[in-house]
């Protein structure tokens, strides 16, 4: 017989932290909603110069009433590319959705610019009156989206989802989405114009034709409440009904059977009390199967109950002190190349990770793909997830930070139910200075007021303690702002002397814990050599057995997510046969082959508690 909990509306525990739903919220587990998946083969057309969207005044065509009629043009009201007469997407050849383009065609290898993508679709909506939305996992880096000639509107950011309402526009047959894909660095941008790291341009992850019921549930969160009496959230409808709608919340293994009834808003705040929650942990990822139904409308979820905090130097995953054995890993696919983007990308990567005797990766340096989160929770890995901010943004500039701000509200969007998602990254090596300062407490005063349910940090950069080489120390006024003091360091890469490390000694002063997010270094899979030979696999297996050595003398040492799981590209990296434009600092090379640090790094984790 299942039992109804008991339910108290947030007034009377307003003790427990939350997390807020934001208005413009991605639809809450899009990943589990039917779906036509627009996957598959797109058409395109690279557009070096934008003759598709700026006249030959370079004025944008869809900001003007009559944007004049060139030659190119067959009319003067274009709305969208395919008006234009050389633009015959039926003649062009095709790309895989999802996919970045550099590694599909060879002419797009170092493309930076503008190609348009189009795929036409039929669709007849199972009930009339539903709502039927486009849902864009990432597209990198501006899109400009338009449906059946008109334009839905623009998205920047590479590495989150977005959506568009196509309702009022969807007809039965031929509807035909073209996007113009940019991904031109800017200056402004985020990331900026530098970064280690290959610019992948193109729709890299899925499209989904999403119906909904015209009142569904559009967001909800839920968690365990801080202090683990129960489980707690809130649901929002949206609609035209969705005020004073009954939700029933159940979760059966925990014997939860639980009618709410939303607010004029469409919006119902929750606790239910539940002693017998088995918490979510690496060694057990135990989750529970929720459904969350309403009148026309029906949800499932899997979800672990987990808290994460910190006392002192300590972290705490459900009360009781935890050390992070972490890797760092880049979103491209070993041995297929490219951006990863597929459950079995994920399955390989994290694969290693467990190999490795991993509860902890650090997914860098931008929002990864929802199969990385998904799989993460199920086999359990925590996760630290991080936003672009990376090096030199362009601290000053309004337009800089609320994109930022936005891409780590996409990100929680679609990742705030996940339990193994334990910490927001707010940035990585960015130098000191007022302006970054204003910026990077802007956005953790932002993610702590969205979430407190999770730890804040980011990777910051150490020195010398008062002008001493051989003391280093972390001097940041971002240090006071963080939960957990991260810190990037290269002692024995960069300065070529790996006995450096036995001689340097930490001076940290601040009382909390200490994650070192980076250290490395480069090494050809199969290059053999000595020790103290750049690029040998012995260099790095070297490197990585001192660094242990001197990070372990750091009291406060709690993580670790070395650089990095698998070699990736970049353009920096340009040394001929040994870099052939890979940063080499990988544990196992691109064809996923393990070098000698790899059972050195296995070594320690699986001698850590
Ligand atoms: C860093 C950066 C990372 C680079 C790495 C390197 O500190 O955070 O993006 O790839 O160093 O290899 O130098």
């Amino acid at each position: 017989m299942k039992l109804v909990k008991w339910t108290i509306t947030i007034g009377l525990v307003m003790c427990f932290v939350h997390m807020v739903l934001g208005q413009e919220a991605v639809l809450s587990n899009a990943y589990n909603r039917k779906c036509l998946s627009l996957d598959g083969h797109w058409k395109y057309i690279v557009d070096p110069y934008e003759n598709g969207f700026y006249n030959y005044r370079y004025e944008p065509f869809e900001y003007q009433s009559n944007p004049g009629n060139g030659a190119f043009f067959t009319n003067a009201k274009r709305k969208s590319p395919a008006d234009l007469v050389e633009y015959d997407f039926d003649k062009m050849d095709s790309l895989i959705v999802p996919g970045d383009w550099n590694s599909q065609d060879d002419k797009l290898f170092y493309y930076e610019g503008t190609v348009w993508y189009k795929k036409s679709f039929d669709y007849i909506k199972s009930e009339e009156s539903n709502s039927v939305i486009l849902y864009f996992g990432a597209i990198n880096y501006t899109a400009d989206v338009y449906f059946n000639s008109k334009k839905l509107g623009r998205h920047v950011g590479g590495f989150t989802p977005f959506q568009f309402d196509v309702t009022e526009l969807l007809r039965e047959t031929d509807n035909y989405l073209i996007i113009k894909v940019d991904n031109k660095r800017a200056k402004e941008g985020v990331p900026t114009l530098n970064t280690d790291w290959w610019n992948y341009g193109g729709i890299t992850r899925s499209i989904k034709v999403i119906e909904l019921p015209q009142t569904h549930i559009a967001d909800y969160t839920i968690g365990l409440a801080d202090d683990m009496s129960g489980i707690h959230g809130t649901i929002q409808l949206q609609g035209n009904s969705k005020a004073r709608q009954q939700v029933q919340l159940q979760i059966d293994e925990l014997d939860i059977d639980t009618s709410l009834i939303t607010n004029a808003s469409g919006q119902v705040d929750y606790t239910i009390i539940a002693d017998d929650i088995k918490y979510w942990s690496p060694d057990s990822p135990k989750r529970y199967a929720i459904t969350l139904t309403t009148d026309a409308d029906s949800i499932v979820d899997t979800i672990g109950f987990r808290t994460i905090t910190t006392a002192g130097s300590d972290i705490m995953l459900n009360g009781e002190p935890i050390f992070l054995k972490g890797i760092s890993i880049h979103e491209e696919s070993p041995i297929r190349g490219g951006r990863a983007n597929t459950r079995e990308d994920a399955e390989m990567l994290l694969g290693w990770a467990k190999e490795l005797g991993c509860n902890f990766v650090r997914l860098a340096h931008y929002p990864h793909n929802e199969h990385m989160i998904r799989l993460a929770d199920e086999i359990g890995l925590m996760i630290w997830e991080e936003i672009p901010v990376y090096w030199t943004i362009d601290w000053t500039n309004p337009d800089t930070y609320n994109n930022a701000e936005n891409q780590l509200s996409e990100v929680l969007s679609r990742d705030k139910n996940r339990a193994c998602v334990i910490i927001w990254s707010m940035a990585n090596e960015t130098p000191v200075s007022e302006a970054r300062n204003t910026f990077l407490s802007k956005l953790a005063t932002f993610i702590k007021h969205k979430d407190s349910t999770r730890l804040i940090s980011a990777a910051l950069e150490q020195k010398n303690y008062n002008g001493n080489p051989l003391v280093r120390t972390i001097e940041d006024p971002f240090a006071e702002i963080v939960d957990v003091l991260s810190f990037n360091q290269y002692i024995g890469w960069y300065d070529g002397n790996i006995e450096k490390c036995q001689t340097i000694s930490w001076h940290i002063d601040q009382n909390k814990p200490v994650i070192i997010s980076e250290f490395g270094a480069g090494a050809k899979y199969g290059l053999h050599g000595p020790r103290d030979e750049r690029w040998t696999e012995e260099y790095q297996e070297y490197l990585y057995q001192e660094t242990i050595q001197m990070i372990d003398q750091i009291d406060q040492l709690r993580g670790v997510s070395p650089w990095l799981l698998v070699d990736f590209k970049s353009p920096r990296r340009v040394l001929p046969n040994i870099q052939d434009n890979y940063n080499r600092k990988g544990l196992i090379s691109e064809k996923g082959e393990k070098k000698k640090a790899f059972f050195v790094l296995r070594d320690y984790y699986n001698s850590k508690e």
